[in-house]
């Protein structure tokens, strides 16, 4: 028989209720040029590897033209692909050999803001106060006798006022780097805009988009102070109007064949307001930010996972399950470290010490969990690789503006987007043939693809097996699960047909429940003990 993952226009099925999702940060995943950064050609060439691997859809963190100050969400031309990722004639070559793979495409789109190089901000600059050109993005005069103050108190969420002056005197909002001016979407020609750059790349063969800070696009006009708060309702994020974008998207969507989706970036503290992202003429799904900020605690965990549930039912959405991403310390290290497990940006608890071993150990039932529970699940890349967070980069190598605008506060994200090791057993580990953007460590050289591919107890062999059970496993993915009774330390629930999942976060071994057999465990069993950190699934009756 003849079987073919092919990916055409009419593939039924809502694919997107239960993908498993690769998060391609594209600079640090594979260089096909040689000049010591990621590139589509190194993403084209590895495409078998994730076809391997055994995910659904690829999502790529921005690939559009930037300068790079914040890793390409600073956009200048949402219709084009950066020069030093490719042309856009490879981007639609890759996404044929992806869909030839049965590998979607998802990439992000970044509303919020601009560069300050996107042709439309250097109109703004040159038109001058009170211009057509400015009522595109946020420009104010300042307060204080000569306007040298801010207009209000927001703050950037990479530290320092969230307003930068121009040389004519106003001022401009940016919620991120002075880099990223905000775009004002009560203007409909940013409205339009927008729906056109949906078409623009629908039009190309994508399959979703992942929408970048998608609650902060809508601010209060009157731009009020916010006396120092962060949490609660505030005038820039979560406004209501915003979910009027996102139903005007989600019709285009809806007008193309095949099944296109949209996938939310919000942190936001209450899991009803975010489901109201989820509605069903609104977006399909959404990251799950509260349980990769959970700490390694049975009774929290459990709360996270079934609050995440109620709150997607409400609105019919699935869950999806998320460890990881280019912005959070890597889950081996925060799972590793002594205390608190959990995550938070306010303190990122850099440089506590970590066990490294345990924390992977907890890594490795982390992802039997993720897979096991329903709804969609997220890989970011590398963590099939077991890597952990580089907390050594020297300061003079850190490229996150974060670490400059909190004034080294903060060390920034880059520990986390350091380039990954394919083979060789010395950097740049065949990352490609010039070095690589961020130093590795020597370290690494156990931890390749290459070296794991050979070994069937590494994490990449863990995340093949388990990510092709998954698929073939009609338990598994879209659907309900059940709680079984357990010690407290102890998650554990069935799927139907006949599936058990089984996680010790004690520090004892625990009996496993009755069983037919044992599908995959995510480390040594011992008899019919589950040691402490590890995962099982079971096949039960
Ligand atoms: O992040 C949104 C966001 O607010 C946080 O994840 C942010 O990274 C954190 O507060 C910084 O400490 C998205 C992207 O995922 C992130 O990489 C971008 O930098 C940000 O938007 C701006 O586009
Ligand atoms: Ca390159």
């Amino acid at each position: 028989m003849s079987v073919t993952n092919e990916i055409s226009p009419d593939t039924p099925t809502a694919w997107w209720r239960d993908a498993a999702i690769y998060q391609v940060y594209i600079r640090s995943f594979a260089d096909g040029n040689g000049d010591g950064i990621g590139d589509l050609a190194g993403v084209r060439a590895r495409l078998p590897y994730l076809a391997d691997l055994g995910i659904d859809a690829i999502w790529f963190c921005p690939w559009y033209p930037s300068p790079m100050d914040d890793g390409g969400y600073d956009v200048s031309d949402f219709r084009d692909i950066e020069p030093t990722f490719g042309t856009l004639e490879e981007a639609e070559l890759l996404i044929a050999e992806a869909h030839a793979l049965g590998i979607r495409i998802i990439i992000d789109i970044v509303p919020n803001h601009a560069s300050d190089e996107h042709p439309w901000f250097k109109a703004a600059l040159a038109a001058g106060p009170g211009s057509p050109e400015r009522e595109r993005f946020w420009f104010r005069p300042g307060r204080g006798e000569n306007g040298e103050l801010p207009p209000n108190d927001w703050q950037s969420r990479f530290g320092g006022p969230a307003w930068t002056r121009v040389a004519d005197g106003e001022w401009f909002l940016h919620l991120y780097s002075s880099r990223q001016p905000d775009f004002n979407w009560t203007n409909p020609e940013v409205h339009a805009e927008f729906l056109d750059v949906l078409k623009f790349w629908f039009d190309r063969g994508i399959d979703g988009f992942r929408i970048d800070v998608a609650d902060g696009l809508i601010k209060d006009p009157a731009l009020p102070d916010v006396h120092g708060a962060t949490t609660g309702p505030l005038p820039y994020s979560d406004m209501d109007g915003v979910h009027e974008v996102y139903r005007a998207w989600r019709k285009i969507s809806d007008s193309y064949p095949g099944e296109r989706i949209f996938v939310g970036e919000m942190w936001l503290p209450d899991p009803i307001r975010f489901a109201r992202y989820l509605r069903p003429d609104e977006m399909h799904s959404a990251f799950n930010f509260d349980f990769l900020s959970c700490p390694w605690e049975a009774k929290r965990l459990r709360e996270v996972i079934q609050s995440s549930m109620d709150s997607h039912s409400l609105v019919g959405a699935p869950p999806t399950w998320v460890l990881s991403n280019h912005d959070v310390t890597r889950h081996v290290t925060r799972y590793g470290r002594s205390g608190d497990t959990g995550f938070e940006f306010a303190d990122r608890r850099h440089g506590t010490p970590v066990d490294r071993d345990l924390g992977t150990r907890r890594a490795r039932a982390a992802a039997l969990l993720t897979m096991a529970l329903p709804g969609g699940v997220y890989v970011y890349q590398g963590e099939e690789l077991g890597l952990w967070e580089i907390e050594d980069i020297p300061d003079e190598l850190r490229q996150d503006p974060v670490f400059e605008r909190t004034k080294h506060a903060d060390p920034g994200r880059d520990g986390c987007r350091v380039p990954i090791p394919w083979g060789d057993k010395k950097p740049p580990f065949s990352f490609g043939t010039g070095g690589s953007w961020l130093p590795q460590p020597q370290e690494w050289a156990g931890y390749t693809a290459d070296a794991q591919a050979a070994d069937p107890d590494s994490m990449l062999s863990l995340y093949r097996k388990a990510l092709r059970i998954r698929r073939d496993e009609p338990a598994l993915g879209d659907g309900e699960m059940s709680w079984v009774m357990s010690l407290a330390d102890v998650i554990a629930f069935t799927r139907d047909p006949g599936f058990t999942c089984m996680v010790n976060l004690s520090s004892e071994p625990v009996p496993l429940p009755r069983h037919e057999s044992i599908i995959l465990a995510s480390g040594p069993l011992r008899g019919d003990q589950l040691p402490a950190d590890t995962a099982v699934w079971l096949r039960t009756f």
